[in-house]
């Protein structure tokens, strides 16, 4: 018998703004490493809230994986290292231990009620926008047909992105 396992690329945004954000953001990347190859990742930063504001600074990341998972079983399994890290979902936006979201699967383009790829957001935001320019400037957003420093280049009114730390893994 021959089995073919198909593998993607992905990239994924990671956030933190309770507790040892640090450390959430490492111990959500070894669980990740448990069913998916890091192939790449980016410094970590320290970003101003955007949307709800009245909660501390995130450390945010992105990081690019080699996967055998189809898109919602990486959903799932993101979800479930989610709720393994403490993370509750009380305020829309709001404070959290972990926050794992999938910007893009391959090339796809999907739009169902419990998933959207890429990540609808992630042109409007720099906490996202920048890490992911470190890893793939020249990447072409699917939908958007323009690579992610175009993309970058464009945004304006942003809050305030600094470099926390280049090598944290
Ligand atoms: N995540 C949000 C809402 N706002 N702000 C920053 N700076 N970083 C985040 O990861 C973030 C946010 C919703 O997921
Ligand atoms: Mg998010
Ligand atoms: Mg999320």
């Amino acid at each position: 018998m021959i089995l073919c396992r198909t593998t993607m690329i992905a990239y994924l945004a990671l956030g933190s703004n309770i507790g040892d954000r640090e450390k959430y953001l490492k111990r959500s990347v070894e669980e990740i490493t448990e069913e998916n190859e890091i192939l790449a990742h980016s410094p970590l930063y320290e970003t101003e809230p955007v949307g709800y504001k009245n909660q501390g600074w995130f450390l945010n990341t992105v990081i690019k994986i080699q996967t055998s998972l189809s898109v919602e079983k990486l959903l799932q399994s993101l979800l479930a290292i989610e709720k393994k890290l403490d993370r509750t979902h009380a305020i829309k936006n709001g404070p959290r231990t972990i926050d794992l979201d999938i910007l893009f699967y391959d090339n796809e383009i999907i739009h169902d009620d419990n998933l959207e790829i890429p990540h609808p957001r992630l042109q409007d935001r720099a906490f996202v926008l920048i890490p992911l320019n470190e890893l793939a400037p020249r990447l072409i957003h699917p939908q958007l047909q323009e690579t992610v420093e175009n993309i970058l280049n464009k945004l304006q009114n942003q809050k305030e992105v600094r470099l926390y730390k280049k090598h944290w893994l």
